[in-house]
């Protein structure tokens, strides 16, 4: 899609630091870490956000929570991680492309702020 940040860094028209990539999705390492690791997991195609999932897409995301599994596993979170994906406005969604940040080397807190 055009202008959309993450369809650029997908085609490789912004450099990002990858971490794994294939046919349908993208790993690269937030701008923005917020932890000892943080990774952003992505479909290639443009998805909006977990909103848009549905039966036409529904594949790739089931790929990305494997992928999300071996990249932890590769970054070495064996004492455990978080998975997130803010969706919209209340969410704190910042950029409308479906991505799943991958927290971990530190403890988390709960509830989420
Ligand atoms: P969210 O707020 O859930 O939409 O998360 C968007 C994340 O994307 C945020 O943690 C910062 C990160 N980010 C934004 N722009 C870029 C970029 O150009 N490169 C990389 N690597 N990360 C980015």
């Amino acid at each position: 899609m055009a202008d959309c940040i993450f369809c650029k860094i997908a085609a490789g028209e912004i450099p990002s630091t990858k971490v794994y990539e294939d046919d349908l999705c993208l790993a690269f390492r937030d701008l923005n870490p917020q932890a000892p690791t943080h990774i952003l997991v992505i479909p290639k195609d443009h998805i909006q956000s977990v909103d848009e999932i549905d039966a036409s897409n529904e594949a790739v995301v089931g790929h990305i929570f494997s992928v999300i599994a071996k990249v932890a596993k590769d970054e070495g979170l064996d004492k455990g991680y978080r998975v997130v994906s803010n969706i919209g406005e209340q969410g704190q969604q910042t950029v409308p492309h479906l991505h799943f940040h991958i927290i971990g080397g530190r403890d988390m807190t709960w509830p989420p702020g």
